[in-house]
């Protein structure tokens, strides 16, 4: 294994430079320090906002669109080509085990690739209009996009939203998380080695206090995707608010899967346990709440308690079926919130094993049963590899305490009745639906976004241009 990247540069221009300060890494493992990171701040940002208008007004902005979605498909073959070197910096800078931290490279290409061959097939359209007039709109890119990402899925998520800026055309800053910036890095190499111009995409990894608040308030950019949680995403949106530019914010949430009576309950269980405990549970669309019919409820519960003892809890690398959590801070919160589940009925629960080494974030996947749906474990995210189980009576039931959180993320449907699937999709709060299955893979085509403190605006699929591009009309008179 060669480690080609060096962690402590950031990307600015074309050019990796070093920063007066620095930042330990830890892997989450082991809890030691095994990498560190440049401690980029408002001087940094400056330079980055800098050299991504200087790329709009060079040839990152001259570049023809079809070019572009060569540059991206150019970028998307060099990832698949490091694919195992980032899924092992991805499974110790996050914990992640190998398998995930491989797939999740393999996405990261796959949005390039997407975006690639969407650049140049979106695009404006002639209006009728009066006598004499020609009237056509212009999608332009918005100019520099500032992305601000947490450390959960730092390669999907990097995907996602520098993916779709680039296609339309626009110069990207990047700040990624403190605690898990190795693959953004690495990800820079690999697009300045593919041909991304200098200042088209800029790195500055540093703390959210500093380099991502900077990045978020600047004057020079002009618009803003956030990916974290809601009291950051609210301040990320009063500061676009003072700039008045666009903000696209996804905040997690607390999404429920429904197993109604008459559910494939064996197509269902994989996916009822996985969508709660994948990435330690670590994951804005994880599946935390599962609303289960009566009729069904104890029998869910049993099945669901079953896979939960099989369950193994170990380093990333061992690759077993869940990590470490990404601190011992989120560590703490997790079982803070699991002190307040102390009186429900505990269900089920993994095992961590011997050999995980005792420095690491472990906690142990845990399902509780017979919740209140008003209980702060059925209300609140828990960001950790932890289920409730809530039973219901009818569809209006269900529906009630589907909805019945601030969040508005996600929600999985199992019924085999296509009136009812076709009614809970129009139902529930939630910006995407997944009837009998749940992530439908992942797909980078589908439109992803929230409702309520989930967020708003969509990252994902052709939807995500409309986003990251500006809409501009141009009425010509010739009489
Ligand atoms: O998030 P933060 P944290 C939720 C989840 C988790 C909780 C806390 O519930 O337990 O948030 O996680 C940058 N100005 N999610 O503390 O702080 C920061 O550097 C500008 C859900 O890690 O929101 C990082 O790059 N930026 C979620 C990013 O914001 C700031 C994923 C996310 O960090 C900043 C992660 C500031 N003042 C956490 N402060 C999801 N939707 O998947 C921090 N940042």
């Amino acid at each position: 294994m060669t480690l080609w990247y060096e962690p402590r540069e950031i990307l600015i221009g074309g050019t990796w430079r070093r920063t007066a300060e620095v930042l330990g890494v830890e892997d989450p493992s082991t809890g030691e320090i095994w990498s560190e990171i440049a401690a980029g701040g408002a001087a940094e940002i400056d330079e980055a906002v800098a050299a991504a208008e200087a790329a709009l007004q060079g040839d990152w902005g001259r570049m023809p669109a079809f070019e572009r979605g060569r540059v991206l498909m150019a970028i998307s073959r060099k990832i698949l080509e490091h694919t195992e070197e980032l899924a092992f910096i991805e499974a110790r800078d996050v914990g992640k085990p190998l398998k995930q931290a491989r797939a999740d490279a393999i996405a990261m290409a796959r949005y390039f690739e997407f975006y690639a061959g969407a650049c140049d097939k979106f695009h404006g359209e002639t209006i009728p209009f009066l006598d004499g007039y020609t009237v056509y709109t212009l999608r332009e890119p918005h100019g520099v996009t500032g992305h601000i990402i947490p450390w959960n899925y730092p390669m999907q998520i990097l995907g996602r939203s520098v993916g779709a800026a680039l296609a339309m055309g626009n110069a990207a800053v990047l700040k990624p998380a403190e605690e898990a910036s190795l693959t953004a890095l690495a990800f820079g190499r690999i697009a300045m080695a593919a041909g991304l111009p200098a200042g088209a995409l800029n790195i500055v990894t540093g703390l959210g206090e500093a380099a991502g608040a900077a990045l978020s308030g600047h004057r020079g950019i002009h618009h803003i995707s956030f990916t974290g949680s809601v009291p950051v995403g609210q301040l990320i949106q009063a500061a676009a608010a003072r700039n008045v530019i666009p903000v696209t914010l996804e905040l997690g949430g607390k999404s429920p899967q429904l197993v109604f009576e008459d559910a494939d309950l064996e197509k269902a269980l994989p996916f009822l346990v996985n969508a709660g405990i994948q990435n330690a549970g670590q994951t804005c669309s994880a599946s935390s709440r599962i609303l289960v019919h009566r009729a069904r409820y104890d029998e869910v519960v049993e099945k669901m308690a079953a896979r939960y003892a099989q369950l193994r809890v170990g380093a990333a690398l061992a690759d077993l079926d869940v990590g470490p959590v990404i601190s011992g801070k989120q560590c703490n919160m997790i079982n803070g919130m699991l002190d307040l589940g102390k009186d429900l009925t505990l269900a089920g629960q993994g095992v961590i094993a011997d050999d995980a080494p005792k420095g690491g974030h472990y906690v142990r996947p845990t399902l509780l049963a017979r919740v209140n749906p008003d209980h702060r474990l059925a209300q609140e995210e828990i960001f950790g590899p932890v289920q409730v189980v809530i039973p219901f009576s009818d569809e209006d039931e269900a529906v009630k305490i589907a909805n019945g959180t601030d969040f508005g993320l996600v929600a999985g449907v199992w019924s085999e009745n296509g009136g009812r699937q076709m009614r809970m999709a129009k139902r529930l709060r939630a910006g995407q639906v997944f009837l009998n299955n749940y992530g439908a893979a992942g797909g980078v085509e589908l439109p992803f976004g929230g409702i309520g403190k989930s967020g708003h605006g969509r990252e994902k699929g052709f939807e995500a241009l409309y986003g990251f591009s500006v809409l501009k009309t141009v009425a010509a008179h010739h009489g």
